[in-house]
């Protein structure tokens, strides 16, 4: 039986200005559930967005509020090992809040992993995959400090493909900034941008047409993410991938993006479509569909971290990796042990439920009182 659910707000400051096009992050906000069970198991789930209302419609404290008022009494006093069932019963009561659905997800799917004393990836069709290739986001803003950084990055063996955030500036601006770091780095590196949806589709098709030429490996969601025609229309224009993103927000999407042909990469997080059970569903329709797969992040610390990992791990290809560097991005990590990233690559845990153990009093001395 469920115990007791915990909410708890963390702010971690970044390393470096973090910077999107739609914010800058310099101090990322963890959600994390702790779910107390009567028979001993803990679970643990997080929830991050980006920049408080500026990517999604949950902020972290809406987040926290929303699960402490209205969700966690439909959970407080139920069977804990009905994981199913009980995000079936949140689902009838509760609209939306996919962010906050799926921190619960995990930590009742941690936990029930635990009781079962198996992996978390085995709950969620079995894991394929024992380490995930890991995409370095360069967002510092200014381009030498980024060919430094990446250079770096190179150098300590953790990344060989970098993402770089563009679209607050003017197109052209970007597009030289994206070129001159592709020829510093040359060709054993793969370069991608993400423009979260700062594109009108003219400047896309503009732009798309010069880094397509420049040797770009994907471009990440340019337009608007209701303009799904305008994306089927890149996708079928270049050559260069095409990825969506904050398109994907439910399995729903997937199908609609699929049918219409409108990506030819699609960024599978775990909090957009609510939760790990709903990404697997997106991921699926990526399959079936013949469309590939990235293991996209919020920027999560390393609950929300270990849970992504845990599900990428049984996809049957992520043939454009993973960008779970989230954890690299913080000051601070709240497990005893931290993740381990190694030759390019994320090792995912081994152990029981995540495979992780969370520094409670390290959480405590963090957390926002
Ligand atoms: C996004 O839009 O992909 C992922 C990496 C990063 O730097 O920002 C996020 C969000
Ligand atoms: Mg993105």
């Amino acid at each position: 039986m469920i115990s007791r659910v915990e909410t708890l707000l963390v702010d971690v400051p970044a390393i470096r200005p973090h910077r999107l096009s739609v914010a800058t992050v310099n101090v990322q906000t963890l959600v994390l559930v702790h779910l107390v069970c009567d028979d001993g198991v803990e679970g643990w789930g997080e929830a991050t967005t980006i920049g408080g209302l500026s990517y999604g419609e949950e902020s972290p404290e809406s987040i926290k509020v929303n699960i402490d008022r209205w969700m966690a009494p439909l959970l407080v006093g139920h069977d804990a090992s009905q994981v199913a069932r009980l995000m079936a019963r949140l689902n009838r009561a509760v609209r939306g809040n996919h962010f906050a659905k799926c921190a619960l997800e995990t930590a009742l799917m941690d936990a029930q992993a635990r009781r079962l004393n198996i992996p978390l990836s085995e709950l969620l069709g079995g894991r394929l995959h024992d380490e995930l290739s890991v995409a370095w986001t360069l967002a510092s803003g200014d381009t030498e400090k980024d060919i430094t950084e990446a250079q770096s990055m190179l150098a300590l063996r953790r990344h060989r493909i970098f993402k770089l955030k563009i679209g607050s500036r003017r197109p052209e601006e970007d597009v030289a900034h994206v070129l001159a770091v592709q020829r510093e780095l040359g060709d054993s590196v793969s370069i991608r941008v993400d423009v979260n949806q700062a594109w009108s589709e003219y400047e896309a098709e503009r732009s798309i047409a010069l880094l397509e030429a420049g040797g770009i490996e994907a471009v990440e969601q340019p337009i608007d993410a209701a303009n799904r025609a305008g994306l089927a229309r890149l996708a079928q224009r270049f050559t260069i991938a095409i990825m969506a993103d904050e398109a994907l927000k439910s399995p729903l999407d997937a199908l609609d993006l699929a049918r219409g042909a409108a990506a030819d990469v699609f960024s599978v997080k775990i909090s957009p479509p609510g939760g790990l059970t709903a990404a697997r569903r997106m991921a699926d329709i990526a399959v079936l569909s013949g469309i590939a797969l990235y293991g996209g992040t919020m920027l999560e610390g390393s609950v929300g971290t270990a849970a992504s990992a845990h599900l990428f791990s049984t996809f049957p290809k992520l043939s454009f990796g993973s960008e779970l560097f989230g954890p690299l991005l913080l000051t601070e990590d709240i497990l005893r042990e931290p993740l381990v990233y190694r030759d390019f690559m994320l090792q995912v845990p081994q152990g029981a439920g995540l495979g992780i153990a969370v520094d409670e009093e390290k959480v405590a001395a963090l957390c926002r009182r």
